[in-house]
């Protein structure tokens, strides 16, 4: 049965009474150039409706090694496997351990890179006392490795994505742990594990150590990483006014970067906020304003082969406006030529790519899409 549409907002942001618009001042990237914004409309592809009926779905992909099935996670908590022709298999079930609202439940799901072999797949959810819990499990095989658990002081700002980076090692975006403008104080504190991206080495064996790679994030709900410029790119969910597109390059030898989070909401100074300066401060790649969108949701970058016009093209959208655009990465940093595409959809929860490279949406509607020629 097709879940009904949720006409709120899922990852809206709290409201905030003093607000954030008197006395800021417009800050500049680090590359001294302002974050790009949007310059116009395209048509790089439509969007056609490949699956519908599924509860509030949060990720759709495909998994090494599987060229027929796509896969996709329903919130409050299952993982299922959708074979040709829409038929749906439930994998894995943790309904019963899994809390679901507007930002909880089963968040984020990563294949591991052998998976063709050795059938090890990773989970990301919101446990039914709120807290976050990360997990491996091998399909086929019961039971499971408990790779993370993190107390979680709010409902809201749970992070969501999983995914390996080009180094092999499991990464996970972890919210501020929530309520509005950070009360808690974390995304600045790199003692803290909320509010940053963090990875671990989960193929040596035992509960693996969390290392911080990034601070100062507010909510990375999606972050992808792009092996063609070796680059990860973070949509940072904003507060009041400035949704955000980071991209960041992977250099393991260097500290932690710092992406601002509270004391700048995009390239916005918020009052009060205090910076570590301990890493090198980054600025977004790109933003948008709460005119066009609330929540953002970070894509990929687009490396199929089926539309070419979108070759090496960013792709991201916002939840709650169902606005997409791509915009095109600029040699060595930043980017520019944002688009907003004709093609939109509802309730926008994951960009995500089949075994091709081609692009899938996911909808909290219960939709999946495909992007297709315009
Ligand atoms: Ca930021």
């Amino acid at each position: 049965m097709r879940s009904p549409a949720c006409a709120i907002p899922l990852f809206a942001c709290l409201a905030f009474a003093a607000g954030c618009g008197d006395g800021n001042e417009t800050a500049q990237s680090d590359a001294g150039v302002p974050a790009a914004r949007e310059s116009g409309t395209t048509a790089h592809f439509a969007l056609r409706r490949v699956a519908s009926g599924l509860v509030r779905p949060t990720y759709v992909g495909a998994a090494p090694g599987d060229h027929g099935n796509l896969y996709v996670l329903e919130q409050p908590g299952r993982l299922v496997r959708l074979g040709r022709g829409g038929r749906a298999r439930t994998l894995i079930d943790l309904r019963h351990e899994v809390v679901t609202g507007a930002e909880q439940g089963l968040l984020g799901l990563a294949f591991h890179p052998d998976f063709a072999r050795n059938r090890r797949l990773y989970l990301h959810w919101t446990d039914r006392r709120g807290d976050t819990r990360v997990a491996e499990f091998t399909l086929g095989v019961g039971g499971r490795r408990e790779l993370l658990f993190v107390d979680q002081p709010e409902e809201n700002h749970n992070g969501g994505q999983l995914a390996f980076g080009p180094d092999g090692r499991l990464y996970l975006g972890l919210g501020d742990g929530g309520g509005a403008l950070d009360p808690h104080d974390n995304a600045q504190d790199t003692e803290t594990l909320l509010g940053k991206l963090i990875s671990a080495d989960v193929d040596s064996g035992g509960r693996p150590s969390w290392r911080v790679e990034l601070y100062g994030l507010r909510n990375p709900w999606r972050f992808s990483f792009d092996a063609g410029l070796n680059d990860v790119w973070i949509g940072d969910v904003g507060q009041d006014g400035v949704e955000e597109v980071n991209r960041v390059a992977l250099e393991p030898d260097e500290p932690p970067k710092n992406l601002g989070w509270p004391a700048y909401e995009g390239s916005l100074r918020l009052p009060d906020a205090s910076l570590d300066t301990s890493g090198e401060l980054v600025f977004p790649a790109a933003e948008y304003t709460h005119a066009d969108g609330c929540s953002i949701t970070g894509g990929v970058v687009y490396r199929g082969t089926r539309l070419p016009e979108l070759a090496g093209r960013y792709v991201y959208g916002d939840f709650c406006t169902g606005a997409i655009w791509s915009l095109e990465p600029k040699p060595g940093h930043g980017a520019g030529d944002v688009r907003r595409e004709r093609a939109r959809q509802q309730q926008l929860t994951h960009i995500g790519v089949d075994s091709e490279g081609e692009l899938l949406f996911a909808s909290a509607s219960g939709d999946i899409t495909r992007a297709v020629e315009p």
